[in-house]
């Protein structure tokens, strides 16, 4: 298989994006949003987890929701790669309501930016629930076994605090 290689110079990261939706056919929101990432000039996708059906967190009454993670390599900046993402999430139509952990067509977080630790206005990275979440670290380590999370250490000894309850692979 042909790997797309980014169109913009400057070096190449391996970036993890965190995928879910919980409105309007949240399978088909995850496969357009994986879509718009494979068509974007300065992304290429490497590889996209199992789609997993989870109820939803934050204690919210709200539809479960469809979580999976992707894999690519950007030549863009941390604070691009979010405004591309967040461009994605406007053109499926998003409307952020202010009430945190609410229902959303999609959602697109930046779990990891190569081994960067970035602590900024924007931008929380490695992501700040990352290690907490099941719907996240299981598609992860599907993805890369070996992978280490900066300051937090190695995710398979992450994972192996935390069980697969509540998630349902399709
Ligand atoms: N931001 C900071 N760090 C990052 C990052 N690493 N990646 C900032 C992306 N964005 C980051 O995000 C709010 C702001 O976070 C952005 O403007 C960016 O500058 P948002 O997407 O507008 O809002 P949000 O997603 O509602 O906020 P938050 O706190 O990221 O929500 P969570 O914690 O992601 O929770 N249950 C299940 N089963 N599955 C889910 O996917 N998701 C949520 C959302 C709740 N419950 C869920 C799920
Ligand atoms: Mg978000």
């Amino acid at each position: 298989m042909s790997v797309k290689v980014p169109s913009q110079s400057g070096p190449l990261v391996d970036c993890y994006i965190g995928m879910g939706s919980n409105q309007n056919q949240p399978e088909l929101q995850l496969n357009q949003a994986v879509d718009a990432i494979r068509q974007h000039p300065a992304m290429a996708l490497q590889t996209v987890s199992s789609l997993y059906q989870t109820t939803p967190l934050g204690g919210l009454d709200q539809p479960l929701y469809m979580n999976a993670v992707a894999h690519i390599r950007t030549s863009l900046s941390p604070e691009a790669l979010l405004d591309v993402l967040q461009a994605i999430e406007n053109q499926q139509g998003r409307q952020r309501n202010g009430v945190r952990w609410s229902s959303r067509t999609l959602d697109l977080d930046i779990l990891l930016y190569g081994k960067e630790v970035i602590r900024s206005q924007r931008l929380t990275i490695p992501h700040y629930a990352l290690h907490e979440r099941n719907f996240v670290v299981f598609p992860l380590l599907e993805l890369n076994p070996e992978c280490h999370i900066p300051g937090l250490g190695s995710l398979q000894e992450i994972s192996e605090t935390l069980t697969r309850e509540g998630m349902t692979p399709l």
